[in-house]
Parts: structure tokens; sequence; C-alpha cells
């Protein structure tokens, strides 16, 4: 593996975010997420790149190291800092190819969830492929989509959970917005979800990436 992508990838897993971070305590005064980010686009590595197989593999080290209880809350905190830092590097190659927006899509993580790092990684491939996204953010309650939906005729909605027990709020979502805009088209995802899940609570489509929503909206959403 690149020597830029394996240290990105120990960044996010030890919780580095920049040069100026004081933890991890071992690894003061050197370069975090950020820099080394940086550093990757500067050497011509693609974003998709860095994504897939530095940061993303860095936040599987800690959910592995999280499940196992080897680290805890805070450490996870420290690591999505250190993916968001890198993030923020890759965000304008996923949006330079916006020309003319192709739709709007509401998106958020659902009730009770406070996990944004994968929702707004969606959004900004979304946004790349010229969609225009208004991201409601986390812990989004059903009354709350269903105003923005109101307030954004013709829009499609994007669901998020990452939690077996927050998953079950995208059915209420579904229906809540469904019965007052029965055309709207939802789109679910998030590690816990499925295919079938999708199906059982009425969504109209389901992705386990980023492209797959994109594939989604293009195909199966007409453009307002
Ligand atoms: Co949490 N957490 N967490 N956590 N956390 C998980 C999800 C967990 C699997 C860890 C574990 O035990 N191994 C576990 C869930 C178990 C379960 O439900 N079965 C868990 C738990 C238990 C918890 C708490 C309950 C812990 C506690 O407090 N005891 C708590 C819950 C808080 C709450 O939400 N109410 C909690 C808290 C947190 C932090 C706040 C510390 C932090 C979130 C910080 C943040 O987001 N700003 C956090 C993190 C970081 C994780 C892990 C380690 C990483 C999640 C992540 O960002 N992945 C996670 C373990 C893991 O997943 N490896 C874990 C990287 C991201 C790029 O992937 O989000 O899957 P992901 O998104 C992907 C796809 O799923 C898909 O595309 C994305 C890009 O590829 N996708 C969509 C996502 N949304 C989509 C929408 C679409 C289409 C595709 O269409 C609309």
């Amino acid at each position: 593996m690149n020597e830029l992508l394996e240290s990105l990838t120990r960044c996010v897993e030890r919780g580095k975010v920049n040069s100026k971070s004081p933890y991890p305590p071992d690894l003061k005064g050197q370069d975090g997420a950020d820099e080394f980010a940086r550093k990757a686009i500067d050497a011509g590595i693609p974003p998709q790149e860095i994504l897939s197989n530095g940061l993303i593999i860095g936040m599987q080290r800690v959910g592995e190291r999280f499940r196992n209880k080897e680290i805890f809350v805070p450490d996870v905190l420290m690591a999505a800092k250190a993916m968001a830092a890198a993030m923020g590097h890759l965000k304008p190659f996923f949006q330079s190819d916006i020309l003319k927006h192709k739709g709007t899509i509401v998106i958020g993580t659902v009730l009770g969830d406070l996990h944004d790092i994968g929702k707004k990684l969606v959004s900004m491939v979304i946004e790349g492929a010229g969609w225009e996204v208004v991201d409601l953010g986390t812990d989004v309650s059903p009354e709350k989509f269903l105003k923005a939906v109101d307030e954004h005729p013709g829009c499609v909605v994007g669901l998020s959970a990452l939690l077996t027990t927050t998953m079950v709020n995208m059915e209420s979502t579904v229906k809540h917005v469904k019965a007052k805009h029965p055309n709207v088209k939802v789109i679910i995802g998030g590690a816990p979800v499925t295919e079938e899940f999708a199906l059982k609570i009425g969504a109209d489509g389901y992705s386990s990436d980023p492209q797959g929503a994109v594939e989604f909206l293009n195909s199966r959403c007409t453009p307002n």
C-alpha cells in the first residue's frame, strides 16, 4: 500500500487530527490526517482511492477495536475528527462536476442516531454528481423530514442509519413522508440496512454505498 495512504489509515485509527493536536501523546508534533490528506492529493493520488484505501480502512479498524472493547467512545470521536479533517480536503473534488442541478435530495440521519460520517460522504458524492443536497444533519425526526419535503417540492428523500436500534425509525419516517407525499421517492442506506429491509418498510431504493445512491437518483428519480 502507498505510504501516504498507510499514514492516513493510521491517523484515523489513532485519532490523530493534525500536527497541532496533542492527541495521541506519542504522536505529538507529527503530521495528522489533515496534513497527510493534503500530501496525498498533491502526490496525485485520486480522491476516491484516498477515501477507500486510506480513510475507510482506518475507520473499519476503529469499528473492530470498538466492538472488541479495545477502545472507547472518546477514541472513536477522535477518529471521526481525524476523518473529518481529511475529508475536508476531498470535498472540492467530489463537488467539482456541478453544472446544473439535476434535482434535490433531502438527506439526514434518522431520529436517535448521531452517526454522520457516512451520510456526509454520500452527500458529497451525490452533490458531485450534480444534485442539490439539503443536509438535515443527524437525529432527524420524521416531522423534520416532512417539513423539508414540504419546502422542497419534487425532492427525493435519503435516510441514513448506523444502529440496529435506530433503523426502525426509518420506517416511521417513510410512512410519515409518504402519507402526505405518496410520490416522493425515498432511498435508504447505512451499515445495518439491507435491500430486504428497504422493501419491507416501503422505501423505493437501497444502496450500500454513495455510488449506488447516485445511480438510484439518476435512473429512478425525475429531475425537478
Ligand atoms: Co458508533 N456504532 N455508536 N459511534 N460507530 C457503530 C455503528 C457500531 C457498529 C460499532 C461497533 O459496535 N462495532 C455500533 C452499532 C451496533 C449496532 O447497532 N448493531 C455503534 C454503537 C453501539 C454506538 C453507540 C451506541 C456507542 C455507545 O454510546 N455505547 C453510540 C450511539 C450514539 C447515537 O447515535 N445515538 C455510538 C456513537 C458513535 C460516535 C458518536 C462515537 C461515532 C460517530 C461520530 C460521527 O459520526 N460524527 C461513532 C462511530 C464513528 C462508529 C463507527 C466506528 C464508524 C461509523 C462510520 O463513520 N463508518 C461504527 C463501526 C463501523 O461502522 N465500523 C460504529 C465510516 C462510514 C464511511 O461508513 O457510516 O457505514 P458508514 O457509511 C457508508 C455506508 O453505510 C453507506 O455509504 C457510506 C459510505 O460508504 N451509507 C449510505 C450510509 N448512509 C447511507 C445512505 C444512503 C446510501 C448509502 O442513501 C441515503
